[in-house]
């Protein structure tokens, strides 16, 4: 057995009984209690999930496993002359719960090259694809088409205990994170450079790798170390992680969850609005012929977006009430690497006008920017410009916290999701509207 997985083995039996204890000794306590405009208004703040891996506070933003994002990124082991920590180190400390020294994170650096190849079928499938399916579509069906490969799914048709669920979707989540971001980078090159593909390279991590197979220089390497990390993981109420524990709780496998999830990761109030801050942005230099407009110029910009009933994209958080500090990680990445970049500067503006602006406006609970304000300017920096493809990268980066959050699932045994649903009427009864 590996050290991750012996390691994740141990913490799972000292953690079971917490779960069993919480559930046969306290099962009334009651945790919260939900107004109208909660059971309306898409449940926020409903404390109705239980993860150990990340938590979301609305002032000072994620934790992963207790720590804040500069503490992750100090802690977590570097690859040699490197600026940021091996994904591996990430992925785990996320199951684990424990910092990994560099030749535990070794280990997994080598398991997860062994994992990642994809079967050739994957491929045929997305060179059957429309040549304007979105790639979200394309990274979708991609995980879907795998779900065959299942050894969960395997081993619930052969009969297994609950006990050992969790088992197999540590393998499968595991096949599943050493393969995203091939494919991610397959779909890339397949769209955006005439499908000249470029193949793995042997003794690269899996940041090392995805740059290798972009086709991008040092520090695009490092840049997507950071990405994938800041990515991974937001709590478990965000529309990606819920949408795994809840496909998941059905004892659908890990390639059903994840591939579900990625349909929610891409709705433009999700995921997809790093690709529409990009879109934007270019829709305002489009119509100023290059130029970078002045602050006054800028915030007409935002006034008409507004005006015309659309959001300001990057913008705004269902949790978080300050700035997002993965916008500031992020935003520290561009002051060392690409401080007089013309659209790092217009994002730098924005940030100076638009919360004053949503104040105004009156409207958003959160005046301040998301990891999606600052995400794809990088990228754009990069050669990255087609920003149709940034979802699927954020979508790499979710896979680790959504599936390490299934494992956990599995191993505690979480029942099937199943809210209950009212009618219009009897919410009118509860209040004595006649
Ligand atoms: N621009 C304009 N209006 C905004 C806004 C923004 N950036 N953010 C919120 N609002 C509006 C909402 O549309 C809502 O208006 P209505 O009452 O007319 O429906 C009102 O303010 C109250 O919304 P809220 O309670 O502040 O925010 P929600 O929890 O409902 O939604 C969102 C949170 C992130 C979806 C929202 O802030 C938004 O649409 N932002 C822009 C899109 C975006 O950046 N999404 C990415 C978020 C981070 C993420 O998940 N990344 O994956």
């Amino acid at each position: 057995m590996s050290i991750l997985k012996d390691r994740l083995a141990s913490k799972i039996e000292a953690h079971r009984p917490r779960t069993t204890r919480l559930l046969k000794e306290y099962g009334d306590f009651k945790v919260g209690e939900i107004t109208m405009e909660q059971c309306i208004g898409g449940m926020r703040s409903i404390k109705a999930l239980v993860t150990d891996i990340s938590y979301l506070d609305p002032n000072e933003g994620i934790r992963f496993r207790g720590m804040t994002i500069p503490e992750t990124l100090e802690a977590l082991p570097k690859p040699e002359g490197k600026e940021y920590p091996f994904v591996e180190g990430h992925i785990f400390l996320l199951l684990t719960g424990d910092v990994p020294t560099l030749p535990e994170v070794m280990e997994l650096v080598e398991e997860f090259k062994a994992r990642r190849a994809v079967p050739q079928y994957v491929y045929d499938v997305l060179a059957a694809m429309p040549a304007d399916a979105h790639p979200m579509a394309m990274f979708t069906v991609a995980i879907n088409a795998m779900q065959g490969e299942s050894k969960f799914a395997k081993a619930y048709e052969e009969g297994m205990k609950k006990t050992e669920y969790w088992e197999p979707m540590y393998e499968d989540a595991l096949d599943l994170l050493a393969r995203v971001p091939v494919i991610a980078a397959y779909i890339y090159r397949l769209k955006y450079r005439n499908g000249e593909q470029i193949a793995p390279h042997a003794d690269l991590d899996m940041g090392g790798n995805f740059a290798h197979m972009m086709g991008i220089d040092a520090p695009y390497d490092d840049l997507m170390r950071l990405y994938f990390l800041l990515h991974s993981d937001h709590e478990s109420g965000n529309v990606s992680a819920h949408t795994t524990h809840l496909v998941g709780s059905a004892l659908s496998d890990a390639y059903y969850s994840l591939g579900a999830a990625m349909g929610g990761l891409a709705g433009p109030l999700h995921g997809l609005a790093n690709q529409e801050v990009l879109r934007w942005i270019q829709g305002v230099l489009d119509e100023m012929g290059g130029v970078a407009p002045d602050s006054e110029g800028l915030k007409k910009f935002v006034w008409d977006t507004l005006n015309s009933g659309q959001v300001i994209p990057g913008y705004g958080h269902a949790v978080l009430r300050k700035t997002d500090p993965r916008y500031e990680s992020q935003r520290q990445f561009c002051l060392k690497h690409l401080p007089d970049d013309k659209i790092f500067a217009l994002v730098s503006g924005l940030y100076d006008v638009v919360p004053d602006i949503l104040r105004e406006h009156g409207k958003a609970k959160n005046p301040w920017p998301n990891v999606d304000a600052q995400s794809g300017v990088i990228q754009w920096y990069y050669g990255v410009t087609e920003y149709d493809f940034y979802t699927v990268m954020f979508g790499v980066g979710r896979a680790i916290g959504v599936l390490s959050n299934l494992v956990w699932d599995r191993a505690l045994g979480y029942p099937l999701e199943r809210p209950k649903s009212l009618t219009t009427d009897m919410l009118e009864k509860m209040v004595g509207i006649q």
